[in-house]
């Protein structure tokens, strides 16, 4: 019997996958398929993949054609496969030609003509989404810059709300007005000051746009409280813009903590601080400790020990002029504390540290953006590193989400509601007194 194996994504199953899968059986006794998972992908750089792992799996063996099907998680994960099988034939489509070449230690390896003028990426882009920007905040070089690399959301246009600071001549076609960004785009990015965004995320979603805007949607909680009603009573997207969420580390840490691998949390300290943007801000007065680094700062803490803190105190200190350069906050909630300090003005150890009755977990400094943890226990032989690979910083991952909610109308389950609305709440309690 000649056993064939073949590999791939098989995102929205096409023609093209189907004839290869046929001349793949016709080499052959026994087609064995390698259906790549989402971690997989992403570690090769192919983040734009839109059905789970299991669509993808139930969608090849639905055509009946292979005999076998499992998935593909690693890389040298062929060689293994080969070996596990006994394979005889490795096969692919021709846009691999050559690539493969080192498995023929292992196997025959075959190249199949492609089908042309047929991909996964064509069916992904057929609807693209227009994106403008509205704001002057350094983000919107990152966010334009990664936007590139996903599939079904093209950057368009911006309007400059005001003077801008950071040389942005890498943005292209700029228009004269908020109502000219929103008549030319479908979705809309708001990075202005943090006091403008409401009217421009209410204007937007007003005008029937799905809106992604930075992070705090507005110091005011009945404001965000519209805005999030506003859009699910229009059936639009609003996305309240933390890219940490997205980043497959942060995200897998929150998971590992849920199953419990450093028992019951007991604390969580954060710190985020940087004096790269001070003379931004001390010029500018763009934003604050808080609305810079509040809602970060806040992810993990709401994420792991839930948005109902029992207390909740804070202190607040000016530096250079800047109301709100460093602060403090502190949290008690049911058997746990947590603590937070933020600054721009002050430079420190911005590193996280989560503590459970089993052991703590680690995140070295950059935090909001490492792409390594460690959990670590008494016993240091114990002790366990984690790394995962996220290109952009989570912004790619979380643009790949705005564009799967908005394509598929679900909601963004990593940054909930409750949490966008607790966010807004906690720092309008130090606002409201400190004005
Ligand atoms: N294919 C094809 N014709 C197309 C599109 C795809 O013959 N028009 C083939 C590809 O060459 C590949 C298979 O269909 O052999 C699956 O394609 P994808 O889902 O795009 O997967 P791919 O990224 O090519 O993964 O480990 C994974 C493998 O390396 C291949």
């Amino acid at each position: 019997m000649t056993k064939v194996i073949t590999y791939g994504t098989y995102d929205h199953l096409h023609q093209g996958h189907i004839n290869l899968l046929k001349r793949a059986k016709d080499l052959g006794d026994y087609l064995i398929v390698g259906v790549t998972t989402e971690n997989f992908d992403v570690n090769r750089g192919k983040i734009n993949v839109e059905q789970s792992l299991m669509e993808r799996i139930e969608a090849v063996k639905a055509l009946g054609i292979a005999d076998e099907v499992f998935p593909e998680e690693y890389f040298g994960q062929k060689i293994d496969d080969i070996k596990r099988f006994g394979v005889d034939i490795f096969t692919v489509g021709s846009d691999w030609e050559g690539h493969f070449d080192y498995l023929k230690e292992y196997c025959q390896v075959v190249y199949l003509p492609r089908t042309e003028g047929i991909s996964s990426t064509q069916i992904r882009e057929s609807q693209s989404y227009k994106l403008g920007v509205v704001g002057t905040d350094i983000t919107i070089k990152k966010f334009v810059d990664n936007s590139k690399y996903v599939n079904g959301l093209e950057y368009n246009s911006i309007f400059f709300d005001e003077d801008v600071y950071f040389d942005f001549s890498n943005i292209s076609n700029k228009v004269d007005s908020y109502d000219d960004l929103l008549k030319m785009n479908d979705v809309i990015y708001v990075a202005s000051r943090p006091e403008k965004r409401f009217s421009y995320i209410k204007k937007a979603l007003e005008k029937g746009k799905h809106v992604i805007s930075e992070s705090p949607l507005s110091f005011n909680s009945k404001e965000t409280k519209e805005l999030i009603s506003t859009a699910s009573n229009k059936n639009l997207i609003l996305f309240d813009s933390i890219k940490t969420a997205f980043l497959l580390s942060f995200s897998r840490l929150i998971l590992l903590i849920k199953s419990g691998v450093i028992g019951e949390v007991k604390a969580i300290d954060a710190t985020c601080t940087s004096l790269e943007y001070k003379d931004w801000i001390l010029k500018t007065r763009f934003s604050d400790s808080l609305s810079q680094w509040g809602p970060v700062g806040l992810l993990p803490i709401f994420k792991i020990l839930g948005t109902k803190y029992k207390t909740f105190s804070y202190d607040v200190y000016e530096i250079d002029g800047i109301r709100n350069a460093y602060s403090r906050l502190n949290f008690e909630y049911d058997g746990a504390f947590a603590s937070l300090a933020l600054g721009i003005g002050v430079k420190s150890e911005s590193d996280l540290r989560i503590s459970g009755t089993d052991g703590y977990i680690y995140v070295p400094s950059p935090w909001w953006k490492s792409e390594y943890f460690e959990v670590r226990y008494e016993n240091r032989s114990d002790n366990k590193p984690y790394f995962y690979q996220s290109d952009g910083e989570g912004i790619r991952m979380e643009l790949v989400h705005f564009i799967n909610c908005i394509k598929k109308q679900s909601k963004n389950y990593y940054v909930e509601d409750d949490i966008t609305n607790a966010i807004t709440s906690t720092l309008e309690k130090i606002n409201n007194i400190e004005k």
